[in-house]
């Protein structure tokens, strides 16, 4: 994944959304697919308001094997219905091997989370796919960790990945993680992958999304994740840096102006 390799930028499509050329790809969402109203009334709302792509956890890898674990199978069926209504490509994570022909059928991107960044059977199956993967950085992670696993699914066969800065854990309280913006162009001066940021991890505070996502703008990013929820205050899950539907539309109409001074539009 080196740009010694190859030293023109990578663009990765998912299902018409450009990931690394001028377009500026915005992936919005809950944390969780929690149910049916929920997820289809929020793809509405982060469709109207610009998303390119809906996120929502379906197998989701909680701290506590007691806190909610996502509605597997369910959930992606859900995910499904939400594309169909709205035309927004999927974007789901896939914790598990096992699971992996299963998501292969909803998502359009593949989302190895943190906790999974160097789950190495996972990366060596999910390079055997042709499938796009998004890939995010471990919260005790290095770059150069995650773009050895990054050649994980590269050496397997599979060159359609996003990498995602997403917060790295330091001694820091007052935010969840630490939004390490240094990653964004610090990744992109080694490797001709395509660099997101998801601010709403990085920071974990809903009202601190906004000015991280106009860091990552700044910074260079090809695009950004950002969870919204119709409800944060009862959301099964990461409802403290969940941005309501309304709050999401206005960020995206502040953004605008950043991402075109970058020479990028969404
Ligand atoms: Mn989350």
């Amino acid at each position: 994944v080196g740009n010694e390799i190859k030293p023109e930028k990578s663009v990765v499509d998912v299902g018409g959304v450009t990931f690394g050329g001028d377009r500026f790809a915005v992936i919005a969402g809950p944390c969780s697919v929690e149910t049916r109203e929920q997820i289809l009334e929020t793809a509405r709302a982060v469709k109207r308001a610009g998303a390119g792509l809906l996120r929502g956890g379906a197998f989701k890898p909680r701290t506590s094997p007691y806190s909610f674990q996502g509605l597997a199978e369910e959930g992606l069926k859900l995910l499904m219905e939400a594309r169909e209504e709205t035309g927004l490509p999927i974007v789901t994570e896939v914790m598990n091997p096992r699971d992996i022909e299963l998501v292969l059928n909803c998502a359009d991107l593949l989302q190895i989370g943190a906790r999974n960044m160097q789950n190495f059977p996972l990366l060596k199956e999910i390079g055997q796919t042709r499938k796009p993967v998004m890939l995010k950085r471990g919260m005790m992670a290095t770059m150069e960790e995650l773009l050895m696993s990054a050649e994980y699914i590269a050496s397997e066969g599979n060159r359609e990945i996003i990498l995602c800065e997403r917060g790295i854990r330091t001694f820091e309280k007052y935010t969840r993680n630490t939004f390490d913006v240094s990653a964004i162009p610090v990744l992109q001066s080694f490797t001709h992958l395509p660099v997101i940021a998801d601010p709403s991890h990085g920071v974990g505070i809903r009202r601190f999304v906004p000015a991280m996502a106009r860091a990552a703008v700044a910074a260079g990013a090809d695009g950004l994740m950002i969870e919204v929820h119709t409800d944060p205050e009862n959301a099964y899950s990461d409802g403290a840096q969940s941005m309501l539907p309304d709050e999401f539309e206005t960020m995206m109409g502040e953004l605008g102006a950043y991402v075109k001074l970058e020479g990028k539009h969404f």
